[in-house]
C-alpha cells in the first residue's frame, strides 16, 4: 500500500484548531474537526500519516451540523451540547486518500469500508496495512542529476559509480507521481568544477584537456563519471548522460537485504574463512538473517536487527572443490544464500569460489637484492603466468541493455583462446555484474583498476567522500567473486607523476594529493573492505618498491620489478630482442584497423580511404596515421602503385593510390597481420622468459596480457576484436601464443631459437619436431628435426637446436620454420608455430600460393565448414564473410604449408551463409582481389 502522507507529527502544530470543539479550517479551507487523535498519534510514529476527519454537513444530526458548518466563526456556550457523532469525511494530509468515516470509529474500518485496505484481522493483515515506505533504487545516474518527486527535490547525484537508494515515502501521493531528473551537462558541469577548483586551490589539475587529436572533451578528470567518454586514443567523446543502470521504486516496509556480498580466504593450509556479510534495509527487532552454502548445504543463521549481518564459518578444504584460472582446473562455485526468516521473497543469492590468492614480491636472489623483486600471483598456491588482454567498457552507451550480447561474446571470446586474465582498465568503470559473473564461469582472473586513468585527480574532502562511497559500494559488489584477482589504485598515474606530466600544480602539491587520493584514502578502505585481496597503487608500478619509496617509485617502469605498460613503435615489433623482460607486462600492443567490412559500415564510401577526413577524425592516437605506415611497410611490400614515387610515397599528394578503398582494405589486412605478429612475437617473448633470470636479474616474467580487446567503434585501435565483434587476426593469433604448452620459435644472435614454454602444472616430456620450408619446395620440408624434450611445470626451457637450422641470416626471406609438439603416442599438440620471415616483403608475392575455397558445407545454421585448398605456402590465409555476423572461425590467419586444410565458422547466433558469403585469400591478394577482408 501507498503511503499517502506527511508525518502527523507535524500536523498537529500546524492544524489551526478553532474553539474547544476542535472545528477548524486548515489552509486548503477546509472546515472540519480533529477527532481522532489517540489513534493519529499511534500512525505518527509507525504509519506516517495524516488523516483529517471533516465534518460533512448533511451527514452531522441537525441543525448542530448546520451550525457549525455555517456558523463556523460562532462561540457557542458552555451548556450547548452538539452531537458529533455520525458519517465524516476523511481525507490523508496529501489528498491521495479520502473517504467517508464513521464517528465513533476507527481509521482502519473507515479505510476497510472506502475499500483502500481488505479485512484487516484476515490472514497478516495487521503487518500488511501498515503504510509502506517507499524507495527509489538508482543502480546508477549519469552523473551530475537532481532527482525531484511530485516537484520536491529528493537527491543531487555527482557519482557514475553510485547507487542511490532514496527514501521518497513522505513524497509520493497515491495515484499519479511525477519523477523528475535533471542532468547537468557532465562537460559544463565538469568545467564548473574546474573553475571552482582553481579558485579555491590556485592550481589546477592536469590534463585540462585531451590533445587536439582526441576531439576531446575537457576536465573528465573533475567528475566521477567513466573518464572515456570523454575521449581516449581509442575512442569518441559522447559525453552521455541518462539513467544508465535499471531504476526501480521498492514500495515496502518489510525487512530487506540490499546487499549480500562475501569473502573467501584461506586462515591456514587446511581452512578457508568464508565471511558473508548482508546489509538490510528497515530492519525491525528479532530480523533474522539466515544463510544456507550450497552444494555444501551449510546452515547458518544470526541476527540482523540492527540492519547488518556478518557470519563467518570455517570451511575444509578437504570438503571443496577448488576454484581455479581457466587452463588451469575446473571453475567449482558454490551458492549463498542470504534470507531474513519469516519475510517472503526475501531471498538473494550471490556465487563464491574457494580459492587462495597471493601476490608473491620476494627478491629474485636474497643474496642479491638488487637484482630485485618477483611479481607474480598464486592461485591456491600454484604460480600462475597470467595470458590476458585488457578491457575498455562494452560501448560508448554502456547502459544498453542490448550490450549483454557483446558482454557474452566477448568474455567468450577471451576464454576460448585459453585467456585466464583480464585487467578492467581504469579509464572504465567498475564493470557489471555480468562480467564478473561471466569471468567466475570461466576461470579469467580480473585485474580490477579503481577508476582513475592518466590523468591528476583532486584531493579536497568532497572529491574524496565521493570517491570513499564509490569505492565502498563498489569493493562490496564485486568483493565475492573468485575472478577478482587484485585491486590497482589507478592506471598510470604513478608513472605520468614520475614522468612530470602531472603539470597541475608544484610537484609537492600533485604528489600530496596524488598520495591523500591512493594511499589514504583508496588502499587504506578497499584493503580494510577486502583484507584478503592484494593491492598495488598503480598500474604499472614497482609494488613493494614502490610502497618502500614513499609510494612513488624513483622508476616504476623498472623491469626488475612490479609490472610494466611497454609501447614502442619506433622498434621492430617482429623481432623478440626488441622485447623489455619485466616481471609482469600488464599492457602492450599495437594498433590495428577493423575489417573492412566493420569500416564500411561506419564510413560512407567517400570517407573510405586511409587519409580522408573520416578516417583522420577516427585515428586518436597522435603519429598513429604516419606510424602504422611506417611500422607495416617495414614488413610488408609497398603496393606495387607507390614504388616508384618519392619519398616518403605513401603520401597521398605523392601517391594518390594511397587514398582508395583497395589501399584502406589491403591495409587493413596487412595492419592486422602485424598486429598479430607484434603480438605474437612480444607475447612469446614474456611467455619464454617465466622461470628463467638474466643476469641482471630481470627475467621470471609471469605476466602478458595485452592492450586491449575491445573497440567501442571502427577505428584503428589496438583492440583484437573489432566493434562489430569481428575476431581481428590478432584473436586468432591469441589461441596459439597462449597455447599451455608452445614453442616459442624467434631469432637471436642471427640463429633460430626455440623455447619450449610449460604452463602446467605438471612436467611434459615431448617430441619437438621443427621444419624448414621453402616458399617453392611445394609444402614438403627440405629438413626436419626431431628431439625428446622435458620441460618442467610453470616454466621455459630453451631447446637446442642442431647447427643445420641456425641459417646465416641473409638467405632467411627463402625460408618459412614450423615447430610442432608430439606426445608420446605421436599425437600432435596445440597448433603449428609457424616463422614467416621477419622482411617477409623482399619475397615475391608470385611465390605465395594462391588460395581458394574448394569446399563448403552448411552443418547447421550455426557452424559451417569450408575447405581450403592452396597453391603453395599460404601466408597469413584470411577467412571472411561478406555478412555480419556473430562467431568465430575455428582457425584463421594461419600460414599454411599444407595443400588443403579445413575450417568451421561457429556461430553464436544462427545465420543461414551460401558459399558466396566467404571468400578466402592471403597475403599474396588480400585487399587487392577482394572488395573487403
Ligand atoms: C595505455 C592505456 C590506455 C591507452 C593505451 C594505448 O596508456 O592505459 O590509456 O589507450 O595505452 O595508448
Amino acid at each position: 500500500m501507498n503511503n499517502p502522507g506527511t508525518n502527523l507529527a507535524e500536523t498537529y502544530v500546524k492544524l489551526p484548531v478553532a474553539d474547544r470543539f476542535v472545528v477548524y479550517e486548515d489552509k486548503q479551507g477546509n472546515y472540519g474537526a480533529y477527532k481522532a487523535l489517540p489513534y493519529m498519534g499511534n500512525y505518527a510514529t509507525t504509519r506516517f500519516v495524516h488523516i483529517v476527519y471533516n465534518v460533512t454537513a448533511a451527514q452531522v444530526s441537525g441543525d448542530v451540523n448546520t451550525a457549525i458548518a455555517k456558523h463556523a466563526d460562532k462561540t457557542f456556550s458552555a451548556s450547548d451540547v452538539i452531537d458529533l457523532s455520525g458519517t465524516w469525511d476523511f481525507v490523508s494530509a496529501n489528498g491521495s486518500i479520502k473517504g467517508q468515516g464513521q464517528i465513533p470509529g476507527d481509521i482502519y474500518m473507515d479505510l476497510q469500508r472506502a475499500k483502500v485496505i481488505d479485512d484487516p484481522l484476515y490472514g497478516q493483515g495487521d503487518t500488511d496495512t501498515r503504510w509502506e515506505k517507499a524507495i527509489l533504487e538508482f543502480d546508477g545516474l549519469d552523473t551530475i542529476a537532481k532527482v525531484y518527486v511530485n516537484d520536491k527535490l529528493v537527491a543531487s547525484t555527482k557519482n557514475q559509480f553510485l547507487q542511490y537508494a532514496i527514501d521518497v515515502t513522505n513524497f509520493v501521493i497515491q495515484g499519479s507521481n511525477i519523477l523528475r531528473i535533471d542532468f547537468t551537462s557532465s562537460v559544463l558541469a565538469a568545467k564548473a568544477e574546474a573553475d571552482s577548483f582553481k579558485a579555491n586551490y590556485s592550481h589546477v589539475i592536469a590534463p585540462e584537456c585531451p590533445g587536439d587529436i582526441a576531439q576531446g572533451e575537457c576536465h573528465a578528470n573533475m567528475i566521477r563519471k567513466i573518464q572515456s567518454s570523454f575521449s581516449w586514443d581509442w575512442g569518441p567523446a559522447f559525453p552521455t548522460i541518462g539513467i544508465w543502470q535499471p531504476a526501480r521504486l521498492i514500495l515496502t516496509n518489510a525487512p530487506k537485504i540490499t546487499m549480500l556480498t562475501a569473502t573467501v580466504n584461506p586462515i591456514d593450509d587446511q581452512t578457508f574463512l568464508l565471511r558473508a556479510e548482508a546489509t538490510i534495509r528497515n530492519p525491525i527487532a528479532g530480523t533474522r538473517f539466515n544463510l544456507l552454502v550450497d552444494p555444501l548445504g551449510l546452515i547458518r543463521a544470526t541476527d540482523a536487527s540492527l540492519g547488518t549481518a556478518v557470519i563467518e564459518v570455517n570451511v575444509s578444504k578437504l570438503a571443496v572443490n577448488l576454484w581455479w584460472p581457466n587452463g588451469h582446473g575446473d571453475q567449482n562455485l558454490y551458492t549463498l544464500t542470504g534470507s531474513l526468516a519469516g519475510v517472503a521473497n526475501s531471498m538473494t543469492k550471490i556465487r563464491v569460489g574457494f580459492r587462495s590468492v597471493e601476490l608473491v614480491q620476494d627478491y629474485v636472489n636474497p643474496k642479491i637484492p638488487a637484482l630485485g623483486r618477483n611479481f607474480y600471483f598464486k592461485v591456491n598456491g600454484v604460480p600462475i603466468f597470467l595470458k590476458g588482454t585488457n578491457w575498455i567498457p562494452v560501448s560508448a552507451f554502456p547502459g544498453q541493455p542490448s550490450n549483454e550480447r557483446r558482454y557474452r561474446f566477448l568474455l567468450d571470446s577471451i576464454k576460448r583462446v585459453g585467456i585466464n586474465s583480464m585487467r578492467v582498465w581504469g579509464g572504465g568503470r567498475y564493470e557489471n555484474d555480468l562480467l564478473y559473473s561471466l569471468a567466475d564461469e570461466y576461470g579469467i582472473l580480473i585485474w580490477q583498476d579503481l577508476m582513475f586513468a592518466c590523468s591528476q585527480y583532486p584531493a579536497h574532502s568532497e572529491f574524496l567522500d565521493s570517491v570513499k562511497q564509490e569505492l565502498t559500494y563498489n569493493v562490496n559488489r564485486l568483493k565475492f567473486h573468485p575472478s577478482l584477482l587484485l585491486w590497482a589504485g589507478n592506471n598510470e598515474n604513478e608513472m605520468f607523476l614520475w614522468a612530470g606530466l602531472f603539470t597541475g600544480g608544484s610537484k609537492e602539491t600533485v604528489k600530496a594529493e596524488y598520495l591523500r587520493l591512493y594511499k589514504d584514502t583508496a588502499e587504506t578502505l578497499v584493503t580494510q573492505l577486502d583484507p584478503g585481496r592484494p593491492f598495488v597503487m598503480s598500474s604499472p608500478s614497482d609494488g613493494i618498491k614502490s610502497i618502500e619509496e614513499g609510494g612513488i617509485s624513483n622508476d616504476p617502469l623498472s623491469q626488475n620489478y612490479g609490472d610494466v605498460h611497454f609501447y614502442d613503435e619506433f622498434i621492430d615489433l617482429w623481432s623478440d630482442a626488441s622485447y623489455w623482460t619485466p616481471r609482469c607486462a600488464s599492457e602492450y600492443g599495437v594498433q590495428s584497423l577493423p575489417s573492412g567490412y566493420t569500416l564500411a559500415n561506419a564510413l560512407s564510401s567517400d570517407d573510405l580511404k586511409y587519409m580522408s577526413n573520416g578516417m583522420l577524425h577516427r585515428q586518436h592516437h597522435p603519429g598513429g596515421t604516419d606510424n602504422n605506415l611506417a611500422m607495416i611497410y617495414a614488413h610488408f611490400s609497398m603496393p606495387i602503385e607507390c614504388k616508384n614515387v618519392p619519398y616518403p610515397r605513401l603520401l597521398p599528394e605523392l601517391c594518390p593510390y594511397v587514398n582508395t578503398t583497395t589501399f584502406v582494405n589491403r591495409f587493413a589486412y596487412l595492419s592486422q597481420a602485424h598486429q598479430s605478429i607484434a603480438l605474437k612475437v612480444q607475447t612469446e617473448h614474456y611467455r619464454r622468459m617465466m622461470g628463467q633470470l638474466l643476469v641482471d636479474g630481470r627475467g621470471n616474467t609471469m605476466c602478458a596480457l595485452y592492450w586491449q580487446l575491445n573497440d567501442i567503434w571502427a577505428a584503428p585501435t589496438w583492440a583484437s576484436v573489432d566493434t562489430n565483434l569481428r575476431w581481428k587476426m590478432a584473436h586468432y593469433e591469441a589461441r596459439r601464443f597462449f597455447e599451455p604448452l608452445h614453442i616459442a620459435l624467434y631469432f637471436e644472435n642471427n640463429a633460430l631459437q626455440a623455447t619450449l614454454i610449460n604452463d602446467m602444472h605438471e612436467t611434459q616430456k615431448e617430441t619437438i619436431e621443427i621444419s624448414q620450408l621453402s616458399w617453392d619446395s611445394n609444402f614438403l620440408p627440405i629438413y626436419t628435426w626431431k628431439d625428446n624434450v622435458t620441460v618442467d611445470a610453470s616454466t621455459a626451457t630453451q631447446v637446442q637446436l642442431p647447427a643445420k637450422l641456425t641459417l646465416p641470416i641473409a638467405s632467411i626471406e627463402n625460408f618459412v620454420f614450423v615447430a610442432r609438439l608430439r606426445d608420446g603416442q605421436g599425437n600432435q599438440i596445440g597448433a603449428d608455430n609457424v616463422l614467416i620471415p621477419n622482411k617477409i616483403s623482399k619475397v615475391n608475392l608470385e611465390q605465395m600460393g594462391v588460395i581458394r575455397i574448394n569446399s563448403f558445407k552448411k552443418i547447421s545454421s550455426i557452424l559451417y565448414e569450408i575447405g581450403l585448398e592452396a597453391s603453395g605456402i599460404s601466408p597469413l590465409t584470411w577467412v571472411s564473410v561478406s555478412k555480419d555476423f556473430l562467431g568465430s572461425f575455428s582457425d584463421n590467419g594461419f600460414t599454411m604449408i599444407t595443400k588443403t586444410i579445413t575450417v568451421t565458422l561457429n556461430l553464436t547466433e544462427a545465420l543461414e551463409l551460401v558459399q558466396t558469403d566467404f571468400s578466402v585469400c592471403n597475403l599474396r591478394n588480400c585487399g587487392i582481389d577482394s572488395q573487403f577482408n
